[in-house]
């Protein structure tokens, strides 16, 4: 299956290549927590795309012996290249082109490098959606999507779900058809029109580096006592997930995010090693939200990364009293007060 993305036909390469695309982070909420193999998820999920946290990547690509340079906001970044020549490896089968190339790249976000957001889902999106924009001039043929996924997921597995459409499925399910383990696929179709314009306000607890890497984080799921149960629990979830987006249920989509993100959370408190990502003041925002909920019935609800900030979601027709909530009671938690309004996002565009 993972052949059918290997390039079967002979390029006409050009001496250069320029290209600059935009990806978007994505928040998921049925969570994709344990690998196995080359990055295949050991459970399917599902995420909203956001719009104004986004990786915006230029490429440019000369001809020559293949190699390539990082700079971020226009600096040399060493650091992030063991990252960026795995992923070369990782993808060069696929695309065997790119050994006859020398590629510099740069790259910027639009959110604070230090906020506790992990910009590693935009940032290996924007560089795929620059590679396979390269790819299709090379070849002539139409930008393809789903090798776009396929080669984010070779990157960082929730970059396969920043690409394309405002709810990305990932991951083999018996009740999605279509549904891959290799890349993630486009779920716009399900959202009842109460999502639309749905918002994500990310409180940001915590601005430092992650205490758990991904890497650590998805390893702690293998030998996991309740690995098994939670697997399957993922596979329930996003069944009854799915149903709540098509009918607009904001019930059960409270109930299933809320507890997707608490799970999340106690898997890496019962792994050994154990980790607590959450924050004092995490709690303190967490049950400020369900005072709110049950005091004013606004449909507002909670989930979490893999670290002590919260993301608030909510429909965009509530904006008003969520803004007031955070200004009276939420900003004092947040460090320097900082939080980021987002919202659902359509994906990568090209700049
Ligand atoms: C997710 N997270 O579904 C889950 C929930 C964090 C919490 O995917 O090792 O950076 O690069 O495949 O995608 C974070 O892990 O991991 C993640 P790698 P990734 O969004």
């Amino acid at each position: 299956m993972e052949d059918n993305f290997k390039l079967g036909t002979e390029v006409d390469l050009k001496e250069s290549l320029t290209t600059k695309w935009q990806a978007p982070s994505n928040i998921a909420l049925v969570k994709y927590w344990g690998k196995h193999g080359v990055q295949l998820p050991a459970n399917p999920s599902i995420s909203f795309t956001l719009d104004a946290c986004r990786t915006i990547t230029s490429v440019h690509a000369r001809k020559g012996s293949h190699s390539f340079s990082i700079r971020y906001e226009g600096v040399e970044k060493p650091e992030f290249a063991p990252k960026i020549k795995a992923y070369f490896e990782r993808i060069s089968s696929y695309c065997p082109w790119i050994n006859n190339y020398y590629f510099e790249i740069d790259t910027q976000n639009t959110f604070p490098h230090s906020s506790g957001i992990a910009s590693s889902a935009s940032s290996m999106a924007a560089l795929s959606a620059c590679v396979m924009d390269f790819e299709s001039t090379l070849t002539g043929n139409a930008l393809d999507y789903h090798k776009m996924s396929f080669l984010a997921r070779l990157g960082s597995g929730s970059a396969c779900r920043s690409l394309q459409g405002e709810a990305v499925l990932w991951g083999e399910h018996n009740d999605t058809d279509g549904s891959s383990n290799l890349y993630g696929i486009d779920q716009s179709e399900l959202l009842h029109p109460v999502f639309q314009h749905f918002q994500d306000t990310i409180l940001l607890v915590d601005k430092g580096e992650k205490v758990v890497s991904s890497t650590v984080g998805h390893d702690l799921m293998n030998n996991h006592a309740y690995a098994r149960a939670r697997f399957e629990q993922a596979h329930e979830n996003l069944t009854t997930l799915k149903k709540a987006l098509k009918a607009g249920d904001l019930k059960t989509f409270i109930k299933i995010t809320e507890s997707e993100a608490l799970t999340l959370h106690a898997m890496m408190m019962t792994s050994h090693p154990y980790f607590i990502l959450m924050k004092p003041n995490t709690l303190s925002i967490i049950e400020e939200i369900w005072a709110f909920r049950k005091n004013t019935d606004v449909p507002v609800c909670f989930t979490l990364d893999a670290g002590a900030n919260v993301h608030m979601l909510y429909p965009s027709e509530h904006k008003m009293s969520v803004d007031q909530l955070i200004h009276n009671k939420l900003a004092k938690y947040c460090q320097n007060s900082h939080y980021i309004c987002d919202q659902i996002g359509t994906g990568a565009k090209k700049c």
